[in-house]
C-alpha cells in the first residue's frame, strides 16, 4: 500500500491511469474536464494525449486502439453536448464486446439541477449517464473525491473482465477539482486475474462428443480473439481435424491460409463456411452470439442446422448460452481457458474426420466464384477487385478497418486474413463512420503496422474531419475510399426487397454526385492518391504506405449493383410489405427459421 498522498479528483484519474499501464488519451475538452486535461499535462511523459474533431471519434478511436491491441485507453469529453456525441462509439463498443473507458464531465455536485450550462437536468439531476444506460457494462458518477478510487479499480475490473465491454466514468466538475488525502489501492491488488475456466464434467463430455464427430466444425466469434485464444483454436482445429469457420468479429481468429480455414459464414459469409456449419455433426461455438447477419437469420439449414448438429457453446457470459440455439453441452468459460481444458481432456490422437478432400474442394469452389469479381478487369472497377488490389499492396500482418456499407461485407467476404486483431470491423452495431477513427486508433496502437482504413464514400463522409488528427499527430493511416456516390449497399438491398430504391444515390442535377475526394485529402495536408484503373490501385496503395505519413486514395467503383457488392451466401430476414418482389419468399423463409 501506498502512503496518503494530497491529490485532486483528476490527479486520481490520471494516477490511476499511470498505474494500469495506460498510454493513452483521446478526446476533446471543455470546461467540464479542464482539470482532468489540465492534470494530464502533469503526467505528458507518462501518458499522451490526442485530439479527435469530434467526439464520437474518440471513442471510435479508444476502440480501435483496444481492438488492434487488447489494451484499454482513455476517451474523454467535456459536459453535455461533447459527452452525447459518444453514444454511437459506446454503442458499437457494447454490441461487440470492447473494453473503451470514457469520461465525461458532469455539473458540479453542489448546483446539480439548477440547470447549469450543458446539464440535463429535468427529469434528474446531472442526467447525461442515463442516455448510455443500454450502451455500457457499468457506469458511474461519484459524489465525492475521496470515492473515486473505489470507482476506478471497479471500472477498469468491468471494463477488462469477463466479456469486455465499455464503461462511464462521469465525474462532477468539483470533484475533479477538489483534493483530499487519498492512499490508492494496489491496482494489483484489486486486479481480477486468471481465467475462468469450464466444469470440469462438462469439459470431459464435450470433448467425447467432439472425439465422436465425424464432421466436427469450430466457429470462432469476436470473444475467441478478445480472449487471445487463437493459438489453442488452431491447436484444436488440428487435433480434431475440424475446420474453423468464423463470424464477423471472429475473422482473423485463425489464419485464412490454413488448410483448415472455413472461411466466413452468414448471409455476405462464404459458401464453404456455411456448406461446412450447416453440415457439421459437432459445432463447437467460441465466443459468437448467433446473431442473425452471420446465422442467416437463424433459417435451418442456410448456415446453421441445429439441431440436428449438436451444439458446444464455450461462452464466457452465461447470458449467451442457449440463447439462440439449444445446447448439447455449455461450457461457460474463457475461450482460452476453455480450449486448453478441452485439448487436454482430448490428449493425443489422430483426427477422425470423415471429411476427406471435400474442405479442399469446397474452398476451391469458392475461391473461383470470389474470382469472377475480385478478378474483373471491368471499369469502373468492381469493388472486389479494389479490395484485392488494396490488400496485394500490403504486407501479410497488415491491419483493415472497416464500417457499415458495402466495404464491411467485401473486406468480409475477400480480404485475407492472417492473423487476429488485423480486421477491425464495427460488425454488430455495424456503425457507419467508424472506420477512419479507429483505423486512427490502431495504428497509434501498433505504430509499426501498416493500418488500411477501408471506407465507403459514405461512412468516409461521416467522420472524414479525422483526416486532421491523423495529419496532427502524423499516424500513416491509409485511407482508401471506395466511392460509388451513394449508400448502394442500402440501395441493394432497397431494390432487392422493394424493387426500386429510396434516397440513396448522391445527385446533383440527376447524375452521380461525389465531392472530389483527392481535393479533401490534398486540403487536410496529407499524401493524396487516385486510381480510376483496377491496375492503379496496387501501386497507388503502395506508394500512399511508402510516403510514411497519413494519406488518402480515392478509388471510384462500380456503382451498378449485380457488380458492387459483396456476394449473397446465405439469408437475411428484413420484413417487406405485400405486393414487393420477395414477399412471398421472405415470408416462406421465415417459416422455416428456427428462433422460436
Ligand atoms: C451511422 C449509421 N447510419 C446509417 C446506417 C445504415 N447504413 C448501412 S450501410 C449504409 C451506407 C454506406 O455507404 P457507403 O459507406 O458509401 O458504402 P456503400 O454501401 O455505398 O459501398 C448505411 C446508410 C448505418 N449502418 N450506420
Ligand atoms: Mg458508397
Amino acid at each position: 500500500m501506498g502512503t496518503p498522498q494530497r491529490l485532486t479528483g483528476a490527479e486520481i484519474v490520471v494516477e490511476h491511469l499511470v498505474r494500469q499501464g495506460v498510454r493513452l488519451t483521446a478526446g476533446i475538452p471543455g470546461h467540464g474536464c479542464w482539470t482532468l486535461t489540465d492534470a494530464l499535462l502533469d503526467r505528458s511523459d507518462e501518458i499522451r494525449t490526442v485530439q479527435v474533431m469530434h467526439e464520437q471519434s474518440a471513442v471510435h478511436l479508444a476502440d480501435g486502439y483496444y481492438r488492434a491491441s487488447g489494451e484499454p485507453m482513455l476517451a474523454f469529453t467535456s459536459i453535455g453536448p461533447g459527452a452525447t456525441n459518444t453514444v454511437i462509439g459506446m454503442a458499437t463498443a457494447y454490441v461487440d464486446s470492447t473494453a473503451v473507458a470514457l469520461f465525461t464531465g458532469s455539473p458540479h455536485t453542489t448546483m446539480r439541477g439548477h440547470g447549469l450550462l450543458q446539464e440535463l437536468e429535468r427529469r434528474h439531476v446531472a442526467d447525461n449517464p442515463r442516455i448510455f444506460e443500454p450502451v455500457v457494462k457499468e457506469w458511474w458518477q461519484p459524489s465525492r473525491v475521496d470515492e473515486l478510487p473505489f470507482v476506478l479499480h471497479r471500472a477498469w475490473n468491468a471494463m477488462t473482465s469477463g466479456r469486455p465491454g465499455p464503461v462511464l466514468l462521469d465525474v462532477p466538475m468539483d470533484v475533479q477539482a477538489e483534493a483530499a488525502e487519498i492512499t490508492l489501492p494496489d491496482p494489483d491488488a484489486r486486479r481480477a486475474r486468471g481465467r475462468v475456466r469450464p466444469d470440469a464434467d462438462a469439459v470431459e463430455r464435450a470433448a467425447r462428443l467432439l472425439a465422436a464427430a465425424t464432421r466436427p466444425v469450430i466457429v470462432a466469434g469476436g470473444g475467441a480473439i478478445s480472449a487471445d485464444a487463437t493459438a489453442e483454436l488452431r491447436q484444436l482445429a488440428e487435433r480434431l481435424g475440424a475446420p474453423v469457420v468464423t463470424t464477423w468479429n471472429g475473422k482473423g481468429a485463425m489464419d485464412e491460409t490454413h488448410p483448415l480455414a472455413g472461411q466466413t459464414i452468414g448471409d455476405t459469409g462464404s459458401t464453404i463456411g456455411n456448406a461446412l456449419a450447416s453440415s457439421a455433426d459437432v459445432l463447437l461455438s467460441v465466443g459468437c452470439r448467433f446473431v442473425d447477419w452471420s446465422a442467416s437469420s437463424w433459417r435451418k439449414g442456410v448456415t446453421f442446422a441445429i439441431p440436428p448438429t449438436t451444439l458446444i457453446q464455450l461462452d464466457i457470459d452465461v447470458r449467451e448460452i442457449g440463447k439462440n440455439y439449444p445446447v448439447g453441452e455449455a461450457l461457460v468459460a474463457d475461450a482460452k481457458a476453455g480450449l486448453r481444458d478441452l485439448l487436454d481432456a482430448l490428449g493425443s490422437g489422430a483426427p477422425a474426420t470423415a471429411y476427406g478432400d471435400e474442405i479442399d474442394r469446397l474452398r476451391a469452389a469458392w475461391n473461383r466464384q470470389v474470382q469472377v469479381k475480385s478478378g474483373s478487369d471491368a471499369q469502373p472497377m468492381t469493388m472486389a477487385r479494389a479490395v484485392r488490389e488494396i490488400q496485394a499492396a500490403t504486407r501479410p500482418d497488415a491491419i483493415v478497418v472497416t464500417g457499415a456499407g458495402l466495404p464491411q461485407g467485401m473486406v468480409k467476404q475477400r480480404w485475407v486474413s492472417r492473423q487476429p486483431r488485423t480486421h477491425l470491423t464495427s460488425g454488430g452495431f455495424s456503425t457507419m463512420g467508424f472506420t477512419l477513427p479507429a483505423a486512427i486508433g490502431a495504428q497509434l496502437a501498433r505504430p509499426d503496422a501498416q493500418v488500411l482504413a477501408v471506407c465507403g464514400d459514405g461512412d468516409f463522409l461521416q467522420t472524414m474531419q479525422e483526416l486532421a488528427a491523423a495529419a496532427m499527430l502524423g499516424t500513416p493511416v491509409c485511407t482508401v475510399v471506395l466511392d460509388n456516390s451513394g449508400w448502394i449497399s442500402i440501395k441493394g438491398g432497397q431494390t432487392a426487397h422493394f424493387g426500386r430504391s429510396a434516397a440513396t444515390d448522391f445527385l446533383r442535377d440527376g447524375r452521380p454526385y461525389s465531392p472530389d475526394f483527392a481535393a479533401i485529402g490534398r486540403a487536410f495536408g496529407i499524401h493524396t492518391e487516385a486510381a480510376t484503373a483496377p491496375d492503379e490501385v496496387r501501386p497507388a496503395v503502395a506508394r500512399a504506405l511508402a510516403s510514411g505519413g497519413p494519406s488518402l486514395v480515392h478509388v471510384p467503383v462500380e456503382r451498378d449493383l449485380a457488380v458492387a457488392g459483396p456476394d449473397k451466401t446465405g439469408w437475411w430476414d428484413v420484413p417487406v410489405p405485400e405486393g414487393r418482389p420477395v414477399y412471398e419468399e421472405q415470408l416462406r423463409g421465415r417459416a422455416e427459421e428456427q428462433h422460436r
